[in-house]
């Protein structure tokens, strides 16, 4: 009897324990920070323009063919009196951004953080005893941020027996020889970034083809897998380790830069995204994001059950350009408005774009459950038409600064007709509240 009753207790609390990747799906909206070498080049070398039009600034030492003694120079432009990685996550904070994802190593192969695996670190290229991510992590601690690193296992242009693209004109490295660099870097460095820095959220990898059409083995990516699982069995790993998303061994998929999905996917999932376009700093850059395609990069994701991480490159004095700034407050400001239309939220897995006039997003609370419409196009002719919802709603209101007014509405089977003032409330993205008693019906047709 009473390992029955031992039996059905247990059965209780799995049932109960929310998943790991739980806080991830609710928080939807974080920040990637770019910071490396490649910020003290600004895009530029030599005065020459990063080669090749289209391209990253963090790619520069590959683009512009920089030999590594000449790359390591450019730690002598980093002013560590200003750097302050506090400053960052708070202006995450600020953002409404729930977790940060930091780049430790990128393909250039340069610790950010004081590695003791060999010395090629931004700390001891830069002569100082400062160690960014070890400030980054307190910080974040302190402020309630969850942390995660972005490191670039497959690529490194520092290691001759790493992957490096230039390899597609000099000839490959063996097996033998790229493990050598996996067991003598990849594994050592991870088992430092997981075991000296407290809780680590999440892991954000970076291979783009498939495992099996790169230079890794499947062993080598479940050796890191279970390195992750024993130091931090509750970080999450993301799809660009190189695994199939549906393996267990994947806590959510990323999708390419910028890309969004056209569809509702059921598992956990984000797209990393840039507000201009390099990922790290270039002086440069003249393609900046409108912040309403920001708007409509994490709602439209939000609407897909995703979530959406976007990128900000500080320079080499841990500055923020005004740009990205006035952005991430823009947004941050909208959030502390309608959050609830954005944490927790998913979608109701409508057609995408059913609704010329924006996104809906939905939540259930105490099995009560809220549908958001999120008005871009403010219908000039005062009333806002959802499709696809058979439910009678309780109640609809429209959310202000002033608190929430309620409106009428009509139905008409799947068709809802609601009556909105004639002003739009926000000038971005004006959010309406549909009120349920109940789980709502869907009707897809
Ligand atoms: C890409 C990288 O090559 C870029 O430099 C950047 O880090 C982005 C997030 O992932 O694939």
């Amino acid at each position: 009897l009473i390992i029955l009753a031992l039996c059905i207790i247990s059965i209780q609390v799995s049932a109960q324990t929310p998943s790991k990747s739980k806080w991830f799906e609710d928080a939807r909206y974080g920040m990637f920070i770019h910071w490396g070498l490649y910020s003290g080049a600004e895009g530029l070398w030599k005065g020459e323009n990063l080669r090749y039009e289209n391209n990253y600034a963090e790619w520069i030492r590959y683009r512009n063919r920089i030999s590594k003694e000449e790359y390591g120079e450019l730690a002598q432009r980093f002013v560590w009196d200003k750097i302050d990685p506090e400053q960052w996550v708070l202006l995450a904070k600020e953002a409404g951004m729930k977790y940060i994802i930091m780049t430790s190593k990128h393909h250039d192969g340069v610790a950010i953080w004081d590695t003791k695996i060999g010395d090629y670190s931004l700390s001891k290229l830069s002569g100082t005893n400062r160690d960014v991510i070890k400030e980054l992590a307190d910080a974040c601690r302190k402020h309630g941020m969850k942390l995660g690193f972005y490191y670039s296992h497959w690529l490194d242009w520092s290691e001759p027996y790493a992957w490096d693209h230039n390899q597609e004109v000099t000839g490959r490295v063996t097996d033998a020889q790229y493990n050598q660099y996996w067991q003598e870097k990849v594994i050592p460095q991870l088992t430092e970034l997981l075991t000296n820095y407290g809780d680590i959220a999440l892991m954000w990898f970076d291979m783009w083809i498939p495992y099996q059409e790169s230079i890794i083995k499947k062993e080598q990516l479940e050796q890191v897998v279970q390195l992750i699982r024993k130091l931090q069995p509750n970080c999450l790993i993301n799809s660009r380790l190189g695994l199939p998303t549906d393996q267990e061994n994947v806590d959510f998929e990323t999708l390419g830069d910028n890309t969004f999905s056209s569809n509702y996917i059921e598992h956990p999932w984000e797209t990393p995204g840039t507000i201009a376009h390099s990922w790290g700093y270039n002086g440069q850059e003249k393609e900046w994001k409108s912040t309403g395609q920001l708007f409509e990069s994490l709602l439209s994701n939000v609407s897909l059950n995703g979530g959406f991480t976007l990128n900000i490159g500080p320079r080499a004095d841990g500055s923020v350009p005004y740009e990205s700034i006035t952005r991430l407050h823009d947004v941050g400001n909208w959030l502390k408005k309608y959050g609830e239309a954005v944490y927790g939220n998913t979608g109701l897995g409508l057609r995408t774009k059913q609704h010329d006039w924006g996104t809906l997003t939905t939540k259930t609370e105490n099995g009560k459950q809220v549908v958001y419409a999120e008005v871009f196009n403010w219908p000039l002719d005062s009333v806002l038409r959802i499709s696809g919802i058979t439910s009678k709603p309780s109640r609809i209101s429209v959310l202000n600064a002033s608190g929430n007014i309620p409106v009428k509405f009509e139905q008409f089977g799947p068709l809802m007709h609601i009556k909105i003032p004639s002003d739009q409330p926000d000038p971005y993205v004006s959010v309406v509240k549909m009120e349920f008693e109940k789980p709502v019906e869907i009707n897809k047709e």
